[in-house]
């Protein structure tokens, strides 16, 4: 018999969609969106839609495996018994030997389930293993927004419908929010204007009304502007500015040492286009300016964010942006993970210089979760050179093999998402619900829980790691949404997250403070800060792509292409036609991909699909810079500064 199973997609994405898993028989048949959710409803994503192949492919990991030489030497099943017993044996030989911050726990968002994702860590807050900082996606934006709002958080996208104007800023959302794009388009045919900033015409860039094509990294110089000219051409609410904000002084008189040239030099946009998006801003209300996670992962993202989020504030808006909304939910966290339970607090480390601690054999055993590092972390080699060392165990529990798989010791089956139950809260959206186990996990899979648990019994830990996940999750979310319990929620039910007030600014003067206090504290500078752009090279940024979610669906759609986008005149220079290869290195590595000559990026910047890997299999994040920003520690991928030849000459050269 056919069934239709309620599921919420948990992958790290805007939209978090509602699906439904149809199965039969113990198969999930297909996957289909759910239109009780409005926001996610109708289409699904090609990863979505791939869905059924992506569980069923020839890449899951399907039994426990431990490998004998690393990286990639000989590979044997083994039982769970036997897994379980050698895990739970090494960390008590770490833990004798070293004690427990020689423990790491390396985890990121391969699945964003409150159980899958923040429950998981108990046993490990438990041991006092360390842990990374979280900062290779979104942290030193959410940083950035504390220092001028307190929290960070922003609108909902449910509530941008009906805006008059949507920014798209160093946010490729036709590609990487799908559905919060849907949005913006059904706007438009209600009268809005979208805009899209960015230093690449993308699909998003050429589907927008307007676009502006700023040089990567000269957000802060760009938001200036339209300020500047929000000021000169009277479009500021002074009432909203006097009640809710501080500092406003200061930031006009610093606007004031801005001339038009200036701008117009440092941003290579020409002032009058400025203006017209102030114009925009002053005159097209309501707005929201959409502030993509892009134009965050730069060596100033900080900087970028918090002068964008300014704007908005000039014009009379509480909160009138987008960014990530993780920091509105109001759950006990601390008791989902069990960071409540323990006094003492954990070592954490930096995730995007990580790979510097793992090759100095900082950790002797790693455990790894819902992420793929030796891929997606910054500097490759660093990282696959350290999970190589032979006096470090390192375990992976994965739904596939990846990377990092060819880097572990022991390789553990993950059930997918399909295969257990969650609940998932969206970092954009409020609507949550329950997301049902659609079918049995395959092979011996078993879901993140399970494993931790299994592992807590083998050391013989008893009490609040082994707490039932469910009764747990009653505990953390009993305050969680509006109108509805968690009976409601177990019962199938919708239910809205229930978030903090857009009105709320917990900083020290408890307004929008246009001038931070708080940066004055810390010794970062009060207003947002242009600092000079790199030279010496082209800027490399790498951004989403349609068929992939980072590494994955690469067993279903194959590799991730391995091109590079070279603007005409770069490529004239240097003798490079569509379809030569090139050679892209500066001082960390070296990658040869496939020219394509577009004018789609400008001169002196060049754009990859992120996470692709070279003609010689060699990750594109070998040359991705891991130097972590100095607001929020945050990843610095699009400020990689290379160099570029035509690939035959350096061979021709060495011969
Ligand atoms: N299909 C797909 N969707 C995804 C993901 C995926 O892997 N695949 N990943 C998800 C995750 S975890 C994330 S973090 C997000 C974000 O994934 P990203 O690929 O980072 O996408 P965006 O946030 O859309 O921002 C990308 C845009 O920022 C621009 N940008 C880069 N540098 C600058 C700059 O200096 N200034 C300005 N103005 N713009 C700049 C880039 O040119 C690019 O067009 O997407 C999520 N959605
Ligand atoms: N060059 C470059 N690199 C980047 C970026 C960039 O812009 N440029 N962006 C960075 C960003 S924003 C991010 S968020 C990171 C993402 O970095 P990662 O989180 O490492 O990305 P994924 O490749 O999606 O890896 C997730 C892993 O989790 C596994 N997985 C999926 N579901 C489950 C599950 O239910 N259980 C378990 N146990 N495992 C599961 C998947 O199979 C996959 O191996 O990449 C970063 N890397
Ligand atoms: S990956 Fe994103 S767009 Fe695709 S189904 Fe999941 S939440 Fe929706
Ligand atoms: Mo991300």
């Amino acid at each position: 018999m056919r069934k239709l199973i309620e599921s919420v997609c948990p992958r790290d994405c805007y939209d978090t969609c509602f699906l439904k898993a149809e199965a039969e028989e113990g198969r999930v048949i297909r996957v289909i969106p759910d239109d009780a959710n409005l926001l996610t409803s109708r289409f699904l994503c090609p990863r979505g839609n791939k869905d059924v192949e992506r569980i069923y492919s020839d890449n899951r990991i399907l039994t426990p495996h431990i490998r004998y030489s690393k990286p990639g030497g000989a590979l044997e099943e083994i039982s769970w018994e036997d897994a379980l017993e050698i895990i739970s044996s090494k960390i008590r030989e770490v833990l004798d030997e070293y004690g427990p911050e020689a423990i790491l726990r390396l985890d990121y968002s391969g699945n964003m389930g409150l159980l899958s994702n923040v429950f998981s860590r108990r046993l490990w807050k438990y041991l006092g293993a360390a842990e990374t900082d979280y900062t290779v996606c979104s942290a030193s934006g959410h940083a950035a927004l504390r220092l001028h709002y307190g929290d960070s958080y922003g609108v909902f996208p449910e509530d941008t419908l009906g805006m008059k104007l949507m920014v798209f800023w160093g946010f490729n959302a036709s590609v990487s929010a799908m559905h919060i794009w849907h949005l913006a388009i059904k706007n438009r045919k209600r009268g809005g204007t979208i805009v899209s900033i960015d230093p690449i015409r993308t699909v998003t860039a050429e589907k927008s009304d307007v676009f502006l094509r700023p040089r990567p990294g000269s957000d802060v110089t760009l938001a200036y502007g339209v300020m500047k000219a929000l000021i000169e051409k009277d479009y500021i609410d002074e009432e909203f500015i006097e009640s809710y904000t501080y500092g406003f002084d200061k930031l006009k008189k610093k606007l004031d040492t801005l001339s038009h040239g200036y701008i117009e030099t440092v941003t290579g946009i020409e002032w009058e286009r400025i203006e017209g998006l102030a114009r925009l801003y002053g005159e097209r209300k309501p707005s929201t300016t959409f502030i993509g996670f892009g134009v965050q992962k730069s060596r100033y993202g900080a900087e970028a964010v918090r002068a964008i989020s300014l704007i908005p504030a000039l014009i009379g808006i509480h909160r009138g942006f987008y960014y990530s909304n993780s920091g509105a939910w109001i759950y006990d966290s601390e008791y989902l993970s069990g960071a409540k339970f323990v006094s003492k607090k954990p070592k954490v480390v930096n995730q995007v210089s990580l790979g510097r601690l793992l090759e100095k054999g900082e950790f002797k055993l790693v455990y790894i979760y819902n992420t793929n590092p030796a891929q997606t972390l910054p500097n490759s080699h660093a990282v696959r050179r350290g999970l190589s060392r032979d006096d470090v165990f390192v375990i992976l529990h994965d739904t596939h093999w990846n990377e990092t798989a060819d880097y572990s010791d022991m390789i553990l089956p993950a059930a997918t998402y399909l295969e257990k139950e969650d609940i998932v809260f969206s970092y954009s959206h409020r609507y949550t619900r329950l997301s049902r186990r659609a079918i049995q996990p395959l092979g011996e899979s078993r879901d993140e829980v399970w494993v931790m648990q299994m592992i807590a019994r083998y050391l013989g830990i008893q009490g609040w790691v082994l707490e039932d996940p469910w009764h747990a999750l009653e505990n953390a979310l009993r305050d969680s949404f509006e109108g509805c319990t968690f009976e409601d929620i177990m019962n199938g039910k919708i239910c809205k997250i229930k978030v903090k007030k857009r009105d709320h600014y917990p900083t020290p003067t408890g307004k929008i403070e246009l001038y931070s206090l708080k940066a004055e504290e810390m010794g970062i500078s009060p207003l947002p800060t242009q600092y000079p752009l790199k030279g010496d090279g082209y800027t490399l940024i790498t951004s989403s792509i349609p068929r992939y979610t980072h590494t994955q669906f690469q067993d279903v759609y194959g590799g991730i292409p391995k091109k590079i986008l070279i603007n005409p005149s770069d490529a004239n220079e240097h003798g490079i036609e569509t379809g030569d290869l090139v050679r892209i290195y500066n001082d960390r590595g070296e990658i040869v991909l496939k020219a394509i000559v577009s004018d789609r990026v400008s001169k002196g910047v060049l754009w990859a699909p992120k996470l692709c890997n070279d003609i010689f299999g060699r990750p594109i994040n070998s040359i991705t810079s891991d130097t972590p920003q100095e607001i929020g520690s945050g990843s610095s991928f699009n400020s990689t500064i290379v160099k570029i030849e035509g690939y035959k000459d350096v061979t021709n050269k060495t011969h």
